[in-house]
């Protein structure tokens, strides 16, 4: 039978390119988002595009409750998740420590570590079960810098990287692997979701960069997660040639 690949944070960007690409090898694939709508058509498109099984769950990963309902009560047949992808995160906000929106740090911290934290409880037991399974992290570049006005994100996203490496060494025995991945600058969502729908200001992050496409992390993904059964990617920094690191890239004149 095919593998089955979770993808969390599937109705955009990343984890929806991360989906179209398993869907190209015929995977069987279980999506999540929020947003049912995106959710749905996704689905649909993917099923009918590529003849694959695709399972849609609309839950929010910062519910421990909404997030426990669903992965501990898969149907039957989409119980043995052997690839899982937390990808769903997210930035709210730029701002220096002292005049930060504790809202805005509650949402970071409630999504990229706690709500990462229970979908790999929910799935981690069944992959230790079967001595088998694979668990892709999408951290960031901001999980290995930091930059100004970015403190909480960046802690966020440091802890997705110390969680990686913490998973590896309690899931050594179980023959689990665990990757990190930690990306630059991909134009997606992202920076509408970080300034809180300004597209003007979420345009001009990418203005002049020739940002990493969503397809180019996702064929990323796809590579680490389908190499010999004896080969872990740990951890890979992926930027766009024009970025050398968090702080630094070059903008094409016009
Ligand atoms: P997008 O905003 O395009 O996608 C984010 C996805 O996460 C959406 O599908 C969204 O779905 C989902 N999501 C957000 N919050 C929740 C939640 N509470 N519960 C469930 N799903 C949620 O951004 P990207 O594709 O760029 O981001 C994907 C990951 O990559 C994130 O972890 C991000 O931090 C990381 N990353 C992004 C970089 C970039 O430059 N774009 C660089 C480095 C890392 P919905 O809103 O429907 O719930
Ligand atoms: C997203 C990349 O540079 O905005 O994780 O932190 S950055």
């Amino acid at each position: 039978m095919k593998k089955t690949v979770l993808i969390t944070g599937a109705t955009s960007g990343i984890g929806r390119a991360t989906a179209e690409r398993f869907a190209k090898a015929s995977y069987r694939i279980i999506i999540t988002g929020r947003r049912k709508e995106r959710l749905d058509e996704l689905a649909m498109e993917l099923a009918a595009r590529y003849g694959v099984e695709i399972l849609p769950l609309v839950f929010d990963v910062r519910s421990k409750a909404e997030t426990e309902k669903h992965l501990l009560n898969l149907p039957a047949e989409w119980r043995d998740i052997d690839i899982l992808i937390n990808n769903a995160g997210l930035a709210v906000g730029l701002a220096h420590i002292d005049e930060g929106d504790t809202d805005d740090w509650d949402r970071m911290i409630d999504t990229n570590v706690k709500g990462l934290l229970y979908v790999t409880r929910a799935v981690a037991p069944g992959m230790v079960k079967r001595a088998s399974g694979h668990i892709i992290n999408i951290a960031s570049i901001a999980g290995k810098e930091v930059y100004e006005n970015g403190g909480v994100y960046c802690a966020s996203k440091h802890a997705v990287d110390a969680l990686s490496r913490g998973m590896r060494i309690d899931l050594l025995k179980h023959g689990i692997k665990v990757t990190n991945i930690a990306p630059g600058m991909v134009e997606t969502e992202f920076s509408l979701v970080r300034f809180k729908g300004d597209s003007t200001r979420a345009a001009s992050v990418y203005e002049g960069i020739d940002a990493l496409r969503a397809e180019d992390i996702a064929d990323v993904i796809f590579y680490c997660a389908t190499l010999p059964e004896h080969v872990c990617i740990n951890d890979l920094v992926i930027t766009p040639t024009s970025q050398a690191n968090a702080t630094n890239s070059v903008r094409r004149r016009k």
